[in-house]
């Protein structure tokens, strides 16, 4: 079995009947909604939030209840994609586009578990490009500034034209290089004006499953 579907699989066992669930995004997650909707069929009782509108179409179809911040203000547990996660637990996401969803469902979470294959575990976060959601408006200002922090910012395109997230903004791709101190520049970054959040994700992650391509699997 694919060592996404494997860490996704075993993550959503760790739903119980009651709980308030956050539903990722991403080709991870995808596994980890599919299991959820599967166990819904079966009886499970929950209800949860999405982090994208692709993940919510796929709840959705999968008869999963779903609610919204004005229904409750905690999540028991998430379950999420990364696209990478130190030793430490320290997360590069928003590859997919949704991190700023992605971070205001985490926050709000009792339990993170972050589901991945063992690929995207690295020694240092860094070498993944870092996603930074920023509005339109005056977006080459907001770059520049992005630039003088000693990174090389890539606006992010599809098909020719800039990527617009669900959240009707862009994303920018910061090539940093090794990160040192990923909470200092998490801070730095969200102190620009025009930068909506950032794609890192500090002491958030309580759990990091992983699935290897041999079949096994890590839960750290
Ligand atoms: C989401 O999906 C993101 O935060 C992350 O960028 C991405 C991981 O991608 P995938 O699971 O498709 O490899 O969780």
């Amino acid at each position: 079995m694919d060592a996404k579907r494997i860490a996704a699989e075993r993550a959503a066992d760790y739903i119980q009947d009651g709980m308030v669930v956050g539903l990722g995004t991403g080709s991870t997650a995808y596994w980890a909604i599919q299991r959820i909707g599967q166990r819904v069929q079966e009886g499970l009782r929950i209800r949860a939030i999405a982090t994208s509108n692709a993940s919510e179409k796929q709840a959705k179809e999968l008869g999963i209840p779903l609610i919204s911040f004005a229904d409750v203000q905690e999540i028991d547990l998430t379950i999420d994609g990364a696209d990478e996660v130190d030793p430490n637990f320290q997360l590069i996401k928003g590859g997919g586009g949704a991190l700023l969803r992605e971070k205001i469902v985490a926050s709000s979470s009792s339990k993170f578990i972050v589901i991945v294959d063992d690929s995207k575990l690295v020694g240092r976060l860094g070498r993944f490009p870092l996603p930074i959601e920023i509005v339109r408006f005056g977006y080459e200002a907001t770059i520049h500034k992005l630039r003088e922090l000693g990174c090389e910012p890539v606006l992010r395109e599809v098909e020719g034209k800039a990527y617009i997230t669900d959240n009707g903004n862009y994303i920018v791709d910061a090539y940093f290089g090794a990160i040192a101190d990923p909470k200092e520049l998490e801070s730095k970054l969200n102190m620009i004006p025009g930068v909506v959040e950032n794609g890192l994700f500090v002491d958030m992650a309580d759990r990091v499953i992983a699935g290897k391509r041999d079949g096994g699997i890590l839960e750290l």
